[in-house]
């Protein structure tokens, strides 16, 4: 199975690791405009830290223009929400028409935008937990294990050996027969806790201080009228429990976005709590709560940017 592996951030290198401690050998993909553009069509050494062990694994970079990105069976993109579109847009027609495409980032939207481009391609989605920390450009530690969902959204049906392949060589990964309830699950997750953590400078764990569950709460059952519209099933109490559980569970952890304005980039502010606003604005729904997050996220980010 030949897989290419789009945007090699902390968790595309994590997953290139574990694709190639399962027999793979998948080639990765830097971003068009990224610093090892030169370094392209060769092979690189990647390192992985993983508790006091190191791994050092080589694989073939490919250049953007490469002739054998028509060979890729499966692309995961693991690139940022924001980037999705513009990484992967200019290499679609250079894909077999087969190829599948699996998206794996935080919140939702770029499936829908993509949607209507894709010319027959499969497209699956993912969510995953697991942690991992760049070190420098190629190194990682892993950070953290998590569960990794991972389903079907359009056209054909993953063929059996592909997602036997990738559960396997992934920990902790299951399938998913109803893909978009777990990225909104997920999404819910990254609603309450990136934001919050981000404005009040705080670690996940600190969230389970009393004067956050009212907050915690408005924020999800806003979700929840957007989620009905969607047709997506969920439960306040479902995801009330799974929100504390992460808390708790990374309790030390600084989230994403809190870490994202701390080294003034670009959150993904628009494709979590910015994403239910606009699905919102669809169905004639305000979400004052969630509005509000935006807003202030967005004036850190202007601030810091
Ligand atoms: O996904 C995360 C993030 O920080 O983006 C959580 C689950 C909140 C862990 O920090």
């Amino acid at each position: 199975m030949q897989t290419g592996i789009l945007g090699i951030g902390a968790i595309g290198q994590l997953l290139a690791q574990q694709l190639a401690a399962a027999g793979l050998e998948p080639w990765l993909l830097p971003r068009a405009n990224t610093p090892s553009l030169a370094e392209q069509g060769e092979k690189q050494v990647y390192t992985l830290e993983l508790g006091d062990q190191s791994l050092q694994t080589s694989f073939l970079c490919l250049a953007q223009d490469s002739s054998k990105l028509k060979q890729l069976e499966l692309l995961l993109v693991t690139v940022k929400a924001y980037q999705v579109e513009a990484a992967l847009e200019p290499l679609l027609p250079k894909l077999h028409p087969n190829c599948r495409i699996l998206l794996l980032h935080n919140g939702l939207g770029p499936h829908q935008s993509l949607a209507a481009k894709l010319n027959g391609r499969p497209l699956s989605l993912g969510t995953t937990s697991q942690g991992a920390l760049k070190l420098s450009s190629n190194h990682i530690r892993q950070t953290g294990s998590g569960l990794t969902q991972i389903g079907d959204l359009i056209g054909a049906p993953m063929p059996e050996v592909m997602k036997t392949t990738l559960l396997n060589a992934i920990p902790g990964s299951q399938w998913s027969d109803t893909i978009l309830e777990a990225l909104w699950q997920k999404l819910a997750v990254n609603a309450v806790i990136n934001p919050l953590t981000a404005i009040h400078r705080v670690n996940n764990g600190a969230l389970a201080a009393p004067e956050f569950e009212g907050t915690i709460c408005a924020i999800l059952d806003e979700l929840l009228q957007v989620a009905k519209q969607e047709g997506i099933a969920l439960t306040f109490d479902a995801l009330h429990a799974r929100v504390k559980e992460v808390i708790r569970l990374t309790a030390a952890n600084y989230s994403s976005m809190y870490q994202d304005l701390k080294h003034g980039r670009k959150t993904e502010i628009n494709y979590i709590n910015g994403y239910l606003q606009q699905r919102a604005e669809q169905y004639g729904l305000t979400l004052p709560i969630n509005s509000e997050l935006v807003a202030q996220i967005k004036a850190l980010e202007s601030n810091l940017l």
